[in-house]
């Protein structure tokens, strides 16, 4: 496996490629056009600079994380078809541009929720924090605000003012997409892309709902290893692949994430791992990466990925927020390199434990 970590570009992100490049072990980053819209095309240009400033820092740019998803193609509207066109040149440019990984996501109106984003835990470090009761209590409005007020003036990831400014003109947009529908609408998406991918050798990496059940009455269908098994069988194209994301699955008790990586063997293209440990039905706190601190065996998850023989690039997800850093929530460069070297470490042993 090659170890990476998340970069969110010049402009975007306070942590830098110098000091990444900084962390043993990690040889490569995952970054994307940060600041593009769902929907837009990217430009070849914008391409070859994200790779040539990645490059001339001694990385790898080892995929893209994300290049999202336009609503229209989320709720199957008479549009759909001009922008998943708009989305098979971007895959073209970047397979022209040598980049072969691309991390997504189908979770309706919101990426990613949190309830808090600088929580205090009893290390002194803050950490990203999920409360189901604190949504139960809130409408949509007031969630986004409550993002945005904690976002210490980053544009968080999947959370674009321009989109989002509009809550309930993109409500309105779900409303009768059950489910099912959802599904259908990926999988459509899913076959109309197969063939540039399978042109250029693009993994198609979804990530999983984070968190794994309802926000909002909104449908998820990426909850748990039946809702991937199923997307698998349903386009059963290797190219039709996944992000692992420890944490996202993770929230949800009931999955058994080295289960989930066994199961779904060969089709794990990018892995993000994580700790968090649960506080109460619904809610979690993420930790730091090391086993003991949440309620994750990490080193089964490693485990699992090496006796299944991931390849690809893996990399801490969030970490804490450690030694009075200032970075975008749960993306500091501290606790993810602290992440990064244990997580290597475990890998070490494992690989040389098997060998003997
Ligand atoms: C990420 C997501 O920061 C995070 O929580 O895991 O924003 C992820 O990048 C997207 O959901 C993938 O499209
Ligand atoms: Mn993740």
């Amino acid at each position: 496996m090659q170890m990476t970590m998340r970069w969110f570009g010049q402009g975007y992100d306070p942590v830098r490629l110098e000091h990444i490049r900084q962390v043993p072990g990690v040889t490569g980053v995952i970054t994307t056009l940060y600041g593009t819209l769902p929907g837009v095309v990217w430009e070849e240009g914008a391409i070859r600079a994200m790779r040539e400033t990645v490059e001339a820092a001694g990385l790898q740019l080892a995929g893209i994380e994300s290049v999202n998803i336009h609503d229209a193609i989320k709720v199957g509207s008479a549009d759909r078809d001009q922008y998943i066109d708009n989305y098979i040149t971007t895959l073209e440019r970047l397979g022209k541009a040598g980049i072969t990984l691309v991390c997504y996501n189908f979770m309706p109106v919101f990426d990613w929720t949190r309830t808090d984003l600088a929580k205090k835990r009893g290390d002194g470090s803050t950490v990203l924090a999920y409360d189901q009761k604190v949504i139960d209590a809130i409408d949509p409005d007031a969630m986004f605000s409550s993002m945005s007020a904690q976002s210490k003036g980053y544009t968080l990831a999947g959370w674009e003012p321009e989109r989002l400014g509009k809550l309930k003109e993109l409500f309105a947009l779900y409303r009768g997409v059950d489910e099912d529908r959802l599904f259908e609408n990926l999988a459509y998406f899913l076959e109309r892309i197969m063939p540039v991918c399978g042109q250029y050798g693009i993994n198609m990496a979804i990530h999983p709902d984070d968190p794994g059940w309802s926000v909002f009455s909104l449908p998820r269908i990426i909850k748990n290893q039946e809702d991937l098994l199923r997307l698998m069988r349903r386009v059963d194209n290797p190219r039709n692949g996944v992000t692992l994301c420890t944490g996202s699955l993770g929230a949800n008790p009931a999955n058994d994430i080295p289960g989930v990586i066994r199961a779904l063997q060969g089709r794990i293209h990018f892995v993000h791992a994580r700790n968090l440990r649960h506080t109460g039905p619904g809610a979690f706190e993420e930790s730091a990466h090391l086993s003991a601190d949440g309620s994750l065996d990490m080193y089964a998850v490693m485990r699992a990925l090496y006796d299944t023989g991931f390849q690809g690039p893996i990399r801490p997800d969030h970490g804490r927020m450690i030694w009075d850093e200032e970075a975008m929530p749960g993306y500091g460069l501290f606790d993810r390199a602290l992440g990064a070297a244990y997580l290597n470490g475990l890998y070490e042993a494992i690989v040389k434990e098997n060998r003997r």
